[in-house]
């Protein structure tokens, strides 16, 4: 650092000489100079790329990097490649399983996958269509899929031909629209990357039709990693500008501890900001999406997928679930959940300090299906009255204070957020709350305070007859009261993950 700040004093007492003789200025010898402490600078950049330890960063640094993440607490994932086109059948036979896996599921050979791939063609994709959508479900950040298990990347990649722009007359770059359109919009911008690919020669496609075969390995395997996977990382972080890799297929033979500790320090190195789930290692516990507490696994944040924490965590975590039961388009899958039960499961995984990223399946013209819109909307509608409960809030540990009760609070806990899944009916009472003496309590969208009664060990919060009516209440499926004062930690506390 101090070489370059004597380089920064050379370069200004030139440019200051050469100034003084503004007329016989010597233009080569000053961009000379410029290019000089810039490839410095850039040098030096290099050099903090080889000398930070990503791996061992402290408490405080990794707090500040996850901060708008933990702050979050809500994003949508999208599933759309190839795998759309299919809509989860194959030769007109309904392909059991989520949508995204039917090149193995009906064991497609690569060169028959590759035809279909070619037609891919998602015209109607409109990223502004889906930012808006997201910020309109009160999401805070996008999840798209870069490159899935098919290896077909959705960007005009430098390392491959089967990406969208050389591989199909597709001639728009989604990464980049969609990139653009969540910085024009204020949402967080991330991308999904399978480290299992079916396609690639020296990855997992001679497994066929196991492609995705957990006892085989790839002698040529290393060449994937270091000559495919990691310069289209660079050039996905370097043209993009994700604030999020969110790896997946790391349960592969193929990948090591070894290679998710590299491949951490490597996106690190590039973008020091970047986030990076667990799935960048090999800790993770399966669905449950935590890490095994033998080593000291890579990776930002604990992935349980189609479930919620069961118990609340130190440790940063983001449930991934579909609204649905697929995550690429399936046809036939027409079993959405509600928006009740997203609103629900919501509120459990921040209760239990942890984010929820919500997919959306995109049809294969690229387009959000109608039901996806409608349910996010409906959630949207619920966050806009109850997202002070949500965002910028922490959790207490989890405990059990009635079945419909769960609490988050604020930063500096003076202020206790309760959330009440379903109408309470006249009155709320709370065992564990203890109100600061004189405040006001209110339920959120309702502008007048509560009364309510405190003595050691019982809050009783009364509801007015005015909200007793289903449509006089200013939102539908939970509630929040907003109380100050702190609440009591229980020792019937969950276990810490
Ligand atoms: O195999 C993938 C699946 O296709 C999908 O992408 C989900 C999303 O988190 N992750 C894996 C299943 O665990």
């Amino acid at each position: 650092m101090k070489y370059l700040h004597v380089l920064i004093e050379t370069f200004i007492r030139m440019l200051k000489f050469y100034l003084g003789k503004i007329w016989s200025i010597h233009f080569t010898s000053l961009c000379y100079s410029s290019i000089v402490l810039i490839g410095f600078c850039g040098c030096h950049e290099n050099q903090h790329e080889e000398t930070t330890d990503f791996l061992n960063e402290t408490f405080t640094v990794k707090a500040q990097r996850m901060e708008w993440w933990r702050d979050a607490h809500f994003g949508m994932m999208i599933h759309l490649g190839p795998y759309s086109i299919y809509g989860g059948k194959y030769r007109g036979e309904e392909i059991r399983g989520i949508g995204d896996w039917i090149m193995e599921q009906a064991d497609i050979p690569v060169k028959e996958y590759e035809q279909v791939a070619k037609t891919f063609h998602p015209h109607s994709f409109q990223a502004t269509e889906w930012v808006k959508l997201a910020k309109e479900a009160g999401m805070k950040y996008i999840i798209f899929t870069a490159k899935h298990h098919d290896g077909f990347s959705l960007w005009n990649s430098q390392v491959s031909q089967y990406d969208v722009d050389d591989f199909t007359e597709f001639d728009r770059d989604i990464l980049k629209e969609l990139s653009k359109a969540c910085t024009r919009f204020g949402i967080k911008f991330g991308c999904y990357y399978s480290i299992m690919d079916w396609h690639h020669p020296d990855a997992q496609a001679p497994f066929y039709p196991d492609y995705s075969a957990r006892d085989t390995q790839n002698v040529n395997f290393d060449l994937y990693v270091q000559n495919y996977m990691k310069p289209q990382l660079r050039e996905i972080i370097g043209k993009y500008n994700p604030s999020i890799i969110w790896f997946d297929g790391e349960w592969i033979l193929d990948w090591t501890h070894s290679y998710g500790q590299e491949m951490y320090q490597f996106i690190r190195s590039i973008k020091p900001s970047i986030i990076i789930n667990n799935r960048v290692d090999k800790g993770r516990r399966g669905m449950q999406g935590m890490n095994l507490t033998d080593l000291a696994y890579a990776g930002d944040f604990g992935t349980p997928e189609q479930e919620i924490l069961v118990g609340y965590s130190e440790t940063d975590w983001e449930s991934s679930m579909t609204m649905n039961n697929t995550w690429g388009y399936k046809e036939s899958d027409q079993e959405w959940k509600s928006a009740q039960t997203l609103i629900y499961y919501l509120i459990d995984a921040v209760a239990k300090g942890g984010n929820y990223l919500l997919n959306v399946g995109a049809l294969p013209d690229g387009s959000i299906p109608e039901e996806s819109d409608q349910i996010l909307r409906e959630v949207g509608k619920w966050m806009k009255v109850n997202g002070e409960a949500i965002y910028g809030r922490r959790a207490y540990p989890y405990f059990k204070e009635g079945y419909h009760i769960y609490f988050t609070r604020d930063k500096s806990e003076t202020t206790v957020y309760v959330l009440h899944t379903g109408w309470p009916g006249n009155q709320i009472e709370l065992t564990d709350v203890v109100p600061l003496e004189g405040s006001d309590i209110y339920m959120l969208g309702y502008p007048d305070p509560l009364s309510y009664e405190y003595k050691p060990g019982s809050l009783i919060i009364h509801l007015p007859m005015s909200l007793q009516g289903e449509n006089d209440r200013p939102c539908k499926y939970a509630y929040t009261f907003k109380i100050r004062g702190k609440r009591k930690l229980t020792e019937e506390a969950y276990p810490i993950f």
